[in-house]
């Protein structure tokens, strides 16, 4: 018999790559999406997949209750959450609330559930260490976390959370630690689709200049199909655990602005201003992540690299602009 899946947050990236590799697997995709005034936002990203949604949020727990009941999934995957560091700074209590406590309220709808076979995927975020690096460069599992944003913050009470479930009510409950994952279908309010799209608008002449933030912090960016793909192996590992999902390869901001405008045959340096706007009132300076666990002992590893990730994302914005 085929396996269901919950995934709540489907509406986004992650969302949408992971609903496309369970179908491919054979589940069936049942997604959770929050109400938007917009309505053709709300599932521009899966629309027509063939996933079943329902109206919810993890800050709603009667939602949550109804939905887990009518679905009675063998898997959930929580993606729900705030996303956005800087904006964290912004709405700080929103964002504690929804990446913390609705971690709670979801790990709750599941043990209410009853089912000691169902299993919990828990995004975790690499922006849970801010600038602790261990002495070799790298952040791992056991790195120390010293989150520098509101989100950060939020996403170690939902980790915490996530392992105190495990233990105290023995729940298949694990924490997928990724670093920055990309794609064309990522917000284009994130760094890397901003610069690439902001690229392509200056190479058609749409536009003249692109202002960006704090062009010296360091990223290990992978793509989310990859990483969806890590979420799976890691929820059906034997043993519920948390992982690290990383590249291992950490770059500029500068470099991301040098490698694209370079394959669009342009110079970064004529077009890329900086505005205070987008810096963040504390920054984390540099990722970098060590993923010879999951490697190792799931068989994990990418497909992309950085250069065929961007490559990809200029050729989605050149046919689409
Ligand atoms: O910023 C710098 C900015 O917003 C990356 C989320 O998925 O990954 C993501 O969080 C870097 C930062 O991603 C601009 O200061 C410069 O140093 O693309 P981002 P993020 O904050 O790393 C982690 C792992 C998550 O979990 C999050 O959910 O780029 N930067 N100029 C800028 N960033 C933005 N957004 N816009 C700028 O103009």
């Amino acid at each position: 018999m085929s396996k269901t899946a919950l995934i709540v947050g489907v509406a986004g990236q992650d969302g949408s790559y992971l609903s496309e590799l369970l179908l491919s697997k054979g589940y069936n995709v049942h997604g959770i999406v929050r109400r938007n005034s917009v309505s053709e936002n709300q599932d521009s990203r899966i629309r027509g997949m063939g996933i079943t949604t329902h109206y919810g949020d993890i800050l709603d727990t009667p939602s949550l209750i109804r939905i887990f009941r009518e679905v009675n999934p063998d898997e959930v995957y929580n993606l729900g959450a705030q996303s956005h560091v800087r904006i964290s700074f912004d709405i700080p209590e929103f964002t504690i609330k929804t990446n913390g406590l609705g971690v709670l309220n979801i790990l709750e709808a599941c043990r209410a559930l009853g089912n000691p076979n169902l299993k919990i995927y828990q995004a975790s975020s690499s922006e849970m260490f801010g600038n602790t690096v261990d002495d070799d460069n790298y952040q791992r599992k056991s790195t120390p976390m010293n989150p520098t944003s509101p989100y950060g913050c939020a996403k170690v009470l939902g980790y915490n959370l996530v392992r105190h479930y495990r233990t105290a009510y023995n729940m298949h409950a694990c924490n997928g630690i990724l670093f920055n994952h990309e794609s064309p279908r990522r917000g284009t309010n994130f760094v890397t689709n901003k610069i690439i799209k902001g690229a392509v608008e200056i190479k058609k002449g749409l536009r003249n200049e692109l202002a960006l933030g704090n062009l010296e912090a360091y990223r290990d960016w992978g793509h989310s199909k990859d990483y969806v793909r890590a979420m799976h192996l890691i929820l059906n590992a034997e043993k519920p655990d948390d992982w690290v999902v990383a590249t291992g390869q950490s770059r500029s901001i500068r470099d991301m602005c040098e490698v694209t405008f370079n394959l669009l045959g342009m110079d970064y340096k004529d077009y890329v201003t900086t505005d205070a706007k987008y810096m963040r009132p504390h920054e984390l300076n540099y990722l970098r992540g060590d993923s010879s666990e999951i490697r190792e002992k799931l068989g994990w590893k990418p497909e992309y690299t950085f250069e065929s990730m961007v490559g990809e994302m200029v050729n989605h914005w050149m046919e689409k602009l």
